[in-house]
């Protein structure tokens, strides 16, 4: 070892000793030169004041609230009935925008699909009843499909980890894009955060390693503005970007009419919401606190207002967080200039780790804490936003258990009890049953995309939509 390294690890040595985190150090000398230059600039680009924080609260148990429970209020929201009053014009000034160009499409696939027992990325799952496509590929064909109906270029934004980078963008790679131009699909990665022990010490995955996780999906943002993508978009003239979540099938990408919405209110960050099947259901609600609109994630809810009701006997907490939303490429640059501004919230698992011994660990019991930021939590900060309420039969079917609600099986029966809707719509009841049924998105994004298509299509007499299987793609 040179003396300029000795130096230098003596200068990191310190640091960590004023955060008591030297132990990190303990098996330096056991390393390869290639291992330990790699580690001792993993090590030096720690945020150590950050972590001491984070271990600051987590000590001290402060609740990580981005509003206050004891102020909290239902927020407002578009509801269903209004939304058909406003919906024409929304969905025109929508429109208006995606033809000009000015929205990006971005599906946040970091996460780790922990619940579905899926071995990759939960986008790699299969979604579509007869192509057997994947969620990436449904959601794509959607961007596809937007833009050959509006004529314009639109990016598709994909969020990755460092667990599924590589493999999703071989995926893609594979797949030729899903058919959208390789120019116009960017994959970028999100950060890590290190994950520390009940008593606030980082833990070591490997000896040259930290125990690192994913830094939840607030991390969009730091991401999108680190990688140079937030840039990309402002220079190709992106004003609003469309966020949702992979694991949702139903998802309307790039819904013109919520786009609307977002811009007749000039809001800087538009949400949509279903009104919760039942007071457990796992999802965040919306509510308000002075004056500011945010999202109490389901864990975070206290019980009785989980379960409080209004006068007609329905959840006073009803707005579900359905996970969609429209930022403005300006809030977005204003979030994350001088660093994010996000809370973090932890997270408490089981993490296996190197002992003091230098044995691997694996914990049955949750040992360790990690620390993520949540997207939502920008809300609060947003001077304005608008709630929309969406229908939850067109709308959200998330794909997370392996069975039961919200698996593939219910996302199956949701997707073909709307297509069956939409064929009702013109008349037409199919025969195909159950799993025979598929309408791609690469025929129609919702029901007035399809109800057009049907008719330009029925005018020349090609379209059979009783024969069974029936795939429109
Ligand atoms: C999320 C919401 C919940 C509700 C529900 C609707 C949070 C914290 N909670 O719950 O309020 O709206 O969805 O379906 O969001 N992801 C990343 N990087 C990460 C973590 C997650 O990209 O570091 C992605 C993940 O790939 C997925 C999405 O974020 O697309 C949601 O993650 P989740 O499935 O862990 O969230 P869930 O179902 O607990």
């Amino acid at each position: 070892m040179s003396a300029r390294e000795s130096e230098r690890i003596a200068a990191l040595r310190r640091r960590l000793e004023i955060h008591r985190q030297e132990h990190v150090l303990r098996f330096l000398p056991e390393l390869s030169d290639g291992d330990r230059e790699r580690f001792l600039a993993e090590l030096e680009a720690l945020d150590l004041e950050r972590i001491d924080r984070l271990v600051e609260e987590m000590q001290h148990d402060i609740p990580i609230a981005s509003l206050d429970l004891d102020r909290l209020e239902p927020a407002d929201w578009v509801g269903l009935e209004h939304a058909a009053a406003s919906g024409a014009r929304a969905r025109a000034v929508g429109e208006d925008l995606l033809r000009q160009g000015k929205v990006a499409a971005l599906v946040v696939a970091g996460g780790q699909g922990t619940r579905l027992g899926f071995d990759g990325p939960k986008g790699c799952f299969t979604v579509g009843p007869l192509s057997r496509c994947s969620l990436f590929a449904w959601h794509a064909y959607k961007v596809r499909r937007a833009r050959e109906r509006y004529g314009a270029s639109i990016p598709f934004l994909v969020l990755t980890s460092e667990a599924n980078d590589a493999e999703t963008r071989r995926f893609f790679e594979q797949n030729d894009w899903f058919g959208l131009p390789a120019s116009d699909v960017i994959l970028f990665r999100q950060g890590m955060l290190p994950a520390v022990d009940r008593a606030g010490r980082l833990l070591l995955e490997r000896k040259d390693r930290l125990a690192l996780a994913p830094d939840g999906h607030g991390g969009t943002l730091t991401a999108l503005e680190a990688r140079g993508v937030l840039s990309d978009l402002e220079a190709r003239g992106i004003e609003e970007v469309f966020y949702f979540q992979v694991d949702n099938p139903l998802v309307r990408v790039l819904d013109a009419e919520f786009l609307g919405h977002q811009r007749l209110v000039r809001s800087q960050m538009a949400s949509k919401a279903c009104a919760k099947r039942d007071p457990a259901e796992k999802v965040g609600v919306f509510a308000a606190a002075e004056g500011r609109t945010g999202i109490i994630e389901y864990s975070d809810l206290p019980a009785h207002l989980m379960n409080e009701r209004d006068s007609q006997g329905r959840l006073l907490y009803r707005a579900g967080n359905i996970a969609v939303h429209v930022l403005s490429v300006s809030f977005v640059r204003e979030l994350t200039r001088g660093g994010l501004k996000l809370p973090y919230h932890r997270a408490i698992k089981a993490v296996p780790y190197i002992d003091e011994h230098g044995n691997e660990v694996k914990p049955t019991d949750k040992n360790a804490v990690k620390f993520e930021t949540f997207i939502f939590d920008a809300l609060p900060m947003a001077e304005r936003t608008v709630l929309v309420e969406a229908s939850r039969s067109d709308e959200f079917s998330p794909i997370k258990n392996k069975t039961g609600e919200d698996s593939p099986e219910s996302a199956l029966r949701d997707l073909d009890a709307m297509f069956r809707r939409w064929l009702d719509a013109v008349g037409v009841s199919p025969r195909a049953p159950l799993g025979h049924l598929e309408i791609a998105p690469t025929f129609a994004l919702d029901h007035h995309d399809f109800e057009r298509r049907v008719s330009e299509m029925a005018r020349g007499g090609a379209l059979d939509l009783t024969r069974s299987p029936l795939h429109l793609h």
